[in-house]
């Protein structure tokens, strides 16, 4: 993997770059759409690359180890040849799904033990088989296992939880170090800060993970309910110590705004659930503010979904039908607000990536946040 540093902001921390790995290049700020189980939930993967065009997507190591399970995606040759996607892919390495999804995890230094949130089953995550099963998966990025702290959270679990994302990233690197790539291209690995919102904690994870050189490095342990002013101090924190010349990577995050703020921060890549989980809820972020379409108001709107949208739907289709959808539980609703959401996140990075090249990112940014944070 190569990252090229095209542009730095004259008033903000943010930059404009090119990742170049085997499936191509990925022009950061970059936001990459969630793919959990081998789908971006409601959206074609034409429909994803002709309409939304993003360089990579997102899956998850978790809900794949689970279904369709590991065999199954080494008999395909791997998530890209099984979903029929020939660009980038990042696996994030279940070390948040675990803690999100099941019940009775028990977290021990060996690992996690977890029941399984579909069959109850029971299985056990160290840094070793996720490895392995990231491997088999085969993305192009693929994340270290790490613990993802809750919010409150303690000093001294923080402290204790942060050592042993450490030592569990050490154990990562050595598997990887003796198991070679599985399929015809290679992989680069990435480490994730922890330290929940204790500055001395991110500062510390920071210089260790930036320590063991890694071609990219990930924050993690945020946006999981602390107040936004609390994350982006975090992120601040952490992009001071990590290395520049290296794509950072902010791991669930998160809002427009929260997009945005962070870019100014430094922070090159994003995911998140909220445009597909958001939209199949009826919720469609514009350049504007946020619509509820299941709104009564909408009802006789006859005016495109979005006039500035960039996918074919948002001016094929009304506010008025879409709302129409939503109210009969017809799934071409949840669909068309996915495609409109991911359309409207994609066209946001892209236009930071602009605005840094042409060096008027912050005044920008300044202007799209107020826009943004209004419901219409
Ligand atoms: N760790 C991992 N994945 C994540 C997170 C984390 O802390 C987060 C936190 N927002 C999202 N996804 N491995």
């Amino acid at each position: 993997m190569q990252f090229n540093l095209a542009a730095k902001d004259p008033h903000s921390k943010a930059r404009a770059g090119t990742i170049t790995t085997d499936h191509g290049q990925i022009q950061t700020p970059i936001f990459m759409p969630v793919g959990t189980l081998a789908t971006v939930k409601g959206v074609h993967q034409r429909e994803l690359t002709e309409e939304i065009d993003p360089d990579i997507i997102l899956g998850n190591t978790y809900h794949l180890y689970l279904r369709p399970q590991i065999d199954i995606l080494e008999k395909a040759g791997g998530l890209h040849k099984f979903m029929n996607w020939d660009r980038n892919i990042l696996t994030d390495s279940g070390g948040y799904q675990v803690y999100s999804l099941s019940a009775n995890r028990k977290i021990k230094e060996e690992g996690v033990k977890f029941k399984s949130h579909i069959d109850g089953s029971y299985h056990v995550f160290t840094p070793e088989n996720v490895m392995d099963i990231q491997r088999s998966i085969g993305a192009d990025i693929i994340m270290a296992f790490d613990e993802c702290t809750p919010y409150p959270c303690d000093y001294d679990y923080a402290k204790r939880s942060m050592h042993m994302t450490h030592r569990w990233l050490d154990r990562c690197l050595n598997r990887l170090e003796e198991v070679p790539y599985k399929y015809d291209y290679s992989q680069t690995f990435f480490p994730i800060v922890q330290g929940s919102t204790y500055k001395d904690l991110r500062k510390q994870s920071a210089e260790y993970i930036a320590s063991v050189g890694a071609e990219g490095n990930a924050i993690g342990g945020l946006s999981v309910g602390e107040p936004a002013e609390e994350m982006y101090a975090m992120t601040e924190v952490v992009c001071e110590v990590l290395p520049e010349d290296k794509p950072r990577y902010l791991m669930g995050v998160g809002t427009p705004i929260n997009i945005l703020e962070n870019i100014a921060l430094g922070i090159d890549m994003f995911d998140c659930v909220m445009p597909t989980r958001n939209g199949r809820n009826g919720m469609l972020f514009t350049a504007h503010g946020t619509i509820n379409i299941k709104n009564k108001k909408w009802e006789d709107d006859f005016s495109p979904i979005d006039e500035m949208g960039i996918t074919w739907v948002d001016t094929a289709y009304s506010k008025a039908y879409l709302r129409h959808l939503f109210s009969v539980g017809e799934m071409l609703g949840r669909q068309i607000a996915s495609i409109h959401n991911l359309g409207f996140y994609l066209w946001l990075v892209r236009e930071a990536r602009k605005h840094i090249l042409a060096g008027d990112f912050a005044s920008w940014k300044d202007q799209m946040v107020r826009q943004m944070n209004q419901r219409l």
